[in-house]
C-alpha cells in the first residue's frame, strides 16, 4: 500500500490545527502508520528542502521551519499521494481551492500550514528523513473493508 510523509508545519501548530488536519485525512479514509511532535534542525531542514536550495527563498524557509515544532507523519493507502496533494490544495494558498488543508485556513505561500511529499520517490525520501523504520508501524484496521 503506498505511503506518503505529511507534516504540519509550524504555523499550523501554533494555530492548533493538527486535529484538524488529522481528522481530515482519517475522515478520507487514509490510515496514520507514523507520527511525532518535533523540532527540525537547520541540517534536517536542509536536507529536507534540497531541492529548493538554489531559490530566492530558501534561506527565509529553513528559517521558518526551524521555528517551531512540527507534526510529522506517515499516512498509508491508495493514491495517498496524489490524493494527500489535492486535499492540501495548492503551494499559494491565494490559488488554493476552498475545501482543501490551505485554502481553508492560510493565507501565504510562506505560511501555507502543510506539507506533503509530491511523488513516490519524494515519499520515500522524506519518510527515511525523518522517521526510523521501527517507527513506521504496519497494522490492519477494521474499517479498511468499508472503505476499499
Ligand atoms: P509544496 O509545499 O506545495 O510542495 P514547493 O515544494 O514548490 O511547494 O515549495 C516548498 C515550500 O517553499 C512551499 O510550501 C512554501 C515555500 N515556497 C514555495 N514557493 C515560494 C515562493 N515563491 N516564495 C516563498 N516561499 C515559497
Ligand atoms: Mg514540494
Amino acid at each position: 500500500m503506498e505511503k506518503t510523509f505529511l507534516m504540519v508545519k509550524p504555523d499550523g501548530v501554533q494555530r492548533n490545527l493538527v486535529g484538524e488536519i488529522i481528522n481530515r485525512f482519517e475522515s478520507k479514509g487514509f490510515k496514520l502508520v507514523g507520527a511525532k511532535l518535533m523540532n527540525i534542525s537547520n541540517d534536517l531542514a536542509e536536507n529536507h528542502y534540497g531541492e529548493h536550495k538554489e531559490r530566492p527563498f530558501f534561506g527565509e524557509l529553513v528559517q521558518f521551519i526551524t521555528s517551531g515544532p512540527v507534526f510529522a507523519m506517515v499516512w498509508e493507502g491508495e493514491n495517498v499521494i496524489s490524493i494527500a496533494r489535492d486535499m492540501m490544495g495548492k503551494t499559494n494558498p491565494l490559488e488554493a481551492a476552498s475545501g482543501t488543508v490551505r485554502g481553508d485556513f492560510a493565507m501565504t505561500v510562506g505560511k501555507n500550514i502543510i506539507h506533503g511529499s509530491d511523488s513516490p520517490e519524494s515519499a520515500e525520501r522524506e519518510i527515511n528523513l525523518f522517521f526510523n523504520e521501527n517507527d513506521v508501524l504496519s497494522y490492519s484496521k477494521q474499517d479498511s473493508a468499508w472503505i476499499y
